[in-house]
C-alpha cells in the first residue's frame, strides 16, 4: 500500500544563479563548484513531506537565452515552480520577472493559480548583496509567490525550499478537494479519476437498464495510493534517489485542469 505521491518541480531563472548547484545540493547533498551551463537535466528525490511520502520530480532547466525555446513545454507541465536569481547579482533579480509572466502566460490558461517559490541564492556572500530583503519580499508579494533566502554552497535553506513549494502545492489541493478531489492533480491520480468517472457513469447506465447489481470496481474505488510504480510523464529513465538521470528530455504532455486556489506568502 504506497502512499507516495509525485510532485513535478521546475526550477527556472536567468544563467549561474545557482539552479542547478541547489538541485544538486538537495539530491545529492554536496556543492558544485564548477559551473557547467544546464541545457536541461531532471533529478528524482524522495522525501517525506507533511506525513506524505513524496518523490519530486525535479526538472533543472537552461537559464542561457538560447534554449528559450524549450520553456514553454516545461511550463506547461510543471506543477510548482522555483523562480531563482542570484542576491548577488541586480540584473539576475530584475530578469526573474521574465521567466515569472511566461509562466503565468503558459500556465494562466491552465489554472487560476501557480504555486511558486521565490528564491533568492548564494546568501553565504552577504557582504556581496546586491538586493535586499525587502524589495524581494516584495516581488514575492506581487508573484503571489513565497520567498526564501538559500545557498547552495553551505546547504542553508535548500530542503526548505524545495520542501516548501510542495507544501504550497498541497495546500492548494486541499483547497480545490472540494471541487475536485485535487487542484493539481498528477497523472496518475488525474486517471485515476477518469477510470473512476467512466465506472460511475456504466454503473449508473447499468442500473439504469436493469438494477442488477453485481459489483464490476472497474476504476477501483480506493483513491490516490493505488498503484506503487511511480509515473513518468516525458520520456527519459531517472535514476535513483538523487540521480541526475539524462539530460535534455522532450516531454509531452499537457496538464489539464485548472480550478480557484488561493496564494500564500510564507517567507522563511
Ligand atoms: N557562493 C555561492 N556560489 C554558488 C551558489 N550556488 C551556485 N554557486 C556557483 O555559481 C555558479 C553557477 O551555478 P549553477 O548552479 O551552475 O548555475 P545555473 O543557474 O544552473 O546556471 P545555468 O545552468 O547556466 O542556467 C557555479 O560556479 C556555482 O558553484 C551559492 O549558493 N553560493
Ligand atoms: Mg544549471
Amino acid at each position: 500500500m504506497s502512499t507516495s505521491k509525485e510532485f513535478r518541480l521546475v526550477v527556472v531563472g536567468p544563467p549561474v544563479v545557482g539552479k542547478s548547484a541547489l538541485t544538486i545540493r538537495l539530491t545529492q547533498s554536496e556543492f558544485a563548484n564548477e559551473y557547467d551551463p544546464t541545457i536541461e537535466d531532471s533529478y528524482r528525490h524522495y522525501c517525506e513531506i507533511n506525513g506524505v511520502q513524496s518523490s519530486l520530480d525535479i526538472l533543472d532547466t537552461a537559464g542561457q537565452e538560447e534554449y528559450s525555446s524549450m520553456r514553454d513545454l516545461y511550463m506547461k507541465t510543471g506543477e510548482g515552480f522555483l523562480l531563482v536569481f542570484s542576491l548577488v547579482d541586480r540584473h539576475s533579480f530584475e530578469e526573474i520577472s521574465t521567466f515569472y509572466n511566461q509562466i503565468m502566460r503558459v500556465k494562466g490558461e491552465l489554472v487560476s493559480f501557480v504555486p511558486l517559490m521565490l528564491v533568492g541564492n548564494k546568501n553565504d556572500l552577504e557582504n556581496e548583496r546586491q538586493v535586499s530583503k525587502e524589495e524581494a519580499i516584495s516581488l514575492a508579494k506581487k508573484f503571489n509567490a513565497s520567498y526564501i533566502e538559500t545557498s547552495a554552497k553551505t546547504g542553508e535553506n535548500v530542503v526548505e525550499a524545495f520542501h516548501g513549494l510542495v507544501k504550497v502545492i498541497m495546500h492548494n489541493s486541499v483547497l480545490g478537494a472540494g471541487l475536485a478531489g485535487t487542484l493539481y492533480p498528477n497523472l496518475k491520480e488525474e486517471r485515476e479519476a477518469q477510470a473512476r468517472e467512466i465506472a460511475e457513469q456504466k454503473k449508473k447506465q447499468k442500473a439504469g437498464r436493469k438494477n442488477d447489481n453485481s459489483g464490476s470496481t472497474a476504476g477501483s474505488g480506493g483513491n490516490d495510493d493505488a498503484g506503487n510504480g511511480n509515473q513518468r510523464v516525458g520520456s527519459s529513465t531517472r535514476g535513483a534517489q538523487g540521480n541526475k538521470s539524462g539530460g535534455k528530455r522532450a516531454r509531452s504532455s499537457e496538464q489539464p485542469e485548472s480550478k480557484e486556489g488561493g496564494g500564500c506568502c510564507l517567507i522563511v
